[in-house]
Parts: C-alpha cells; structure tokens; sequence
C-alpha cells in the first residue's frame, strides 16, 4: 500500500518509523511519503491559512497550496488516490472502515489545521477522487495529524503481512466476528503478583470452561463501559 501524508507539521509523522508500522516500511508493504504542505506555497511566509468569509473565530486553511499538492500527489502517478480527510465533522472512523481503507492501493491524507481546510478542496476532491471524512470522536484535536496517525495505524496493522499471528486481529475488540464485544481481560505469569492471583478458571486446563468464562466477562464488561452496543435488551 502507497500512503501520503500532506500537513504544515510534517514532523509529527516521525512515529511511523517506529514498531509495527516502521517495519511494514522498511519491509516494503508500505510506502510511505510525507509531505509540507508549505512546499506548495509562493509567498515570502509560506502562507497556508486566511480569514474567514463571513467571519469568525480562527482561521480558514487556503484552497492553492491543496490543489497544487494534489496534482502533483496525483502526477507521481502510482495508484487511484483515495483521499482522507479528518475532521471532528467527519463520519465516526470504525474498526470497519480501517477493514475498508486497507482494502485501497494507496490513501492520501489530508491534513486540516486551525477551522479546516477551505470547503471548495474537499468538493473538488469529491469530485476527482474517492474521499473519506472521519472523525476519531466527540472530542476536539489541533489538527488532523494525530487523527491520521491513528487512523494509519489502525489501516496498516490489517495490512497481509504486518501482523505475525492474524487470528489476533479476529479475536479483537470491534472486530467484526466478535458480535461487537469489548475484549475480555487478560493475564499473564506470575500467578500472584503483589497478592493479586489470576483467575482460576485460566489456570484449569479447561478449553471450554476458558472459552465461557471470557465470554461472560467480554459481555459483563461491554454492559458496564458500551451498553450501546449491547443490543436493547443488553444481549450479546
Ligand atoms: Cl479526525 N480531527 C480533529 N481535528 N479533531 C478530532 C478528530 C479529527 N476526531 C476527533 N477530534
């Protein structure tokens, strides 16, 4: 898979090099490209924001310098770009939308600072590309670089390859043949640590007992920390 990142704080991305995702770089699954926004802009201050129209507080991330980096993203000519876009108002980013984006041969994130980026690139972008607009939550970033660093990671650990053990991925919280349960609690050696013993069904030997009990806890604690995905009679 092909990722670019284009942001004024290209710094930021500097992480990707690291752990999992750093090996699926220097393994060549992906190919990463990060890119300063700031090399497509003219002006003597590398301007990449402006006021408002219509007013307002903060201010408003300027159409040229994203046009320019698209088409010269676009011009390296590698695959179809499917461009992300995050932003609080975007649609919520999902353990099932990481499945789908890791589908694509090559993701272009777009990096909004300040109130976001002018709305005529992202029309545009509708208009030219495949786009997603996703939001990590109900909360409120600086930017989208933390969110897209998120977002690759969640992408590329799906990736054939990255992970070592895939059946994993499957047992997972949210992933999709896991009805929706949050992961049930796990332990390792010693027995006892500082008074605290590991439960002793784990200790049993017993594969379907295990199997019950972790259920149970998966469905105990999805009641108490999600109830909403719990379905409307709180059954798994
Ligand atoms: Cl994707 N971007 C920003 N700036 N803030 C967020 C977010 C994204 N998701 C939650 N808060």
């Amino acid at each position: 898979m092909r990722i670019d990142v284009v942001s004024i704080f290209p710094d930021y991305f500097a992480p990707l090099h690291l752990s999992l995702v750093g090996k699926a770089i220097s393994s060549g699954i992906v190919e990463l490209g990060v890119h300063d926004l700031r090399g497509w802009t003219h002006d003597r201050h590398n301007t990449t924001d402006d006021t408002p129209y219509g007013g307002g507080a903060g201010m408003v991330m300027k159409p040229e310098p994203w046009g320019e980096a698209l088409d010269a993203l676009e011009e390296l000519d590698l695959a179809p770009m499917t461009i992300v876009v995050p932003t609080p108002a975007g649609r919520p980013f999902t353990q099932e939308l990481a499945y789908e984006l890791a589908a694509k041969q090559r993701l272009v994130f777009a990096c909004g600072r300040y109130e976001g980026i002018d709305q005529r690139v992202i029309d545009h972008c509708v208009e030219h590309y495949e786009v997603f607009e996703v939001s990590l939550g109900d909360y409120v970033l600086n930017g989208g670089e933390v969110a897209s660093l998120a977002v690759i990671e969640a992408v590329v650990r799906l990736l054939p390859g990255v992970i070592g053990n895939p059946e994993s991925l499957a047992e997972e919280s949210h992933s999709a043949g896991n009805e929706s349960l949050l992961e049930y609690p796990n332990y390792t050696k010693p027995p006892v640590w500082r008074g605290r013993e590991v439960p002793q069904v784990l200790l049993s030997g017993n594969h379907g007992l295990v199997a019950k009990w972790r259920r149970e806890q998966a469905v105990e604690r999805t009641r108490r920390r999600r109830p909403d995905l719990l379905t409307p009679d709180g059954r798994a």
